[in-house]
């Protein structure tokens, strides 16, 4: 489990209900609101995320309670947020009192609490199948950091001298995120474009595998008939990467009409594009720019189908 049974933050044991720690455009955030919204639960009041006023303590039941820790702002590199979540990224989750981290996790965790909506397949060849896919989108995940750092966020991606030494000092040791080693080359220049090109080819592998699984028998979600944990993760990944600049509609159609079918759920609409629809076509049109200029992503992406 997921759990962290001793937070070290005082806030956690005072929050009732369920609370979010999460970034609007974090990917890892979104998947967790993309359950949440699958499961029924609303967005209910917006807190400081750092707030113990008496007033932000109690999310009503039937909602979450959004605590918005801003990447931008490198809130979640304080000691404050690191007492929540030690390795320092976001999404938090604390129901009752209790602290949840790691996003796949929390969705198996808000499934176990809330089995209406069940995001696992009850067959357990499909279940598994769905668990293989998960994995595989896991593994992922730093794969989307380099290419989504490289082709949408460029200098804004950098956190600067202030926020290398605050995180310096509150990386745990072998923490799986890594983020020092990450921050302290990405901010110098010191990342070889080689090294971003094979981040782009693990995930195009990835594309590919799940784009001939969908046209070889026009499946509407990845592992059948019904819709899964497995249609969360990878839809999140290739939103992202979407929003690079990445041309999914040429090099991998079967998955990209995939997508537009998960994006137009209503859990996809509240739980992920509510709030992050205008900067995702921000992200879009720069990447358009940067594309028509030649210097996107469409020109590295999977050239031989080109
Ligand atoms: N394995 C973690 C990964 C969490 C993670 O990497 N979160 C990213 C956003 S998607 C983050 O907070 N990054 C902070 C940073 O890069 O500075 C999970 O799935 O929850």
């Amino acid at each position: 489990m997921p759990e962290i049974s001793k937070p070290a933050s005082p806030l956690i044991p005072q929050l009732r209900g369920v609370h979010l720690f999460h970034f609007e455009g974090a990917p890892c955030a979104q998947r967790v609101r993309f359950g949440l919204a699958e499961k029924g639960l609303e967005r209910g009041i917006e807190v400081p995320w750092d707030s113990d006023a008496a007033n932000t303590l109690v999310a009503e039941p039937g909602t979450w309670a959004s605590r918005h820790v801003s990447l931008i702002k490198k809130q979640h590199l304080t000691p404050a947020y690191a007492a929540i979540q030690p390795h320092m990224v976001v999404p938090a989750l604390v129901h009752d009192g209790r602290l949840y981290v790691e996003s796949m996790d929390i969705l198996d965790y808000l499934d176990q609490v809330w089995p209406e909506n069940p995001l696992m397949p009850e067959d357990p060849d499909t279940a598994r199948h769905a668990r293989e896919l998960i994995e595989w989108g896991k593994k992922l995940h730093v794969s989307v950091r380099f290419v989504s750092f490289r082709w949408g966020l460029g200098r804004l991606g950098r956190i600067g001298a202030k926020a290398e030494r605050t995180l310096s000092q509150l990386e745990v040791k072998d923490s799986p995120e890594k983020l020092m080693d990450f921050y302290s080359r990405y901010d110098r220049g010191k990342i070889e474009e080689a090294t971003f090109l094979e981040h782009l080819a693990a995930l195009e592998n990835g594309y590919a595998s799940l784009d001939g699984l969908l046209e070889k028998d026009g499946r509407p979600f990845l592992t059948g008939p019904a819709f899964s944990s497995a249609d969360i993760i990878w839809s999140i990944k290739v939103l992202r990467i979407h929003e690079c600049g990445y041309p999914f509609e040429r090099n991998f159609p079967a998955l990209f009409d995939w997508y537009l079918r998960v994006s137009q759920r209503p859990g996809f609409q509240q739980g992920v594009m509510a709030r992050h629809a205008r900067m995702s076509r921000a992200f879009r049109i720069k990447a358009a720019f940067e594309n028509l200029l030649g210097r996107g992503l469409r020109g590295v992406s999977a050239a031989a189908r080109a």
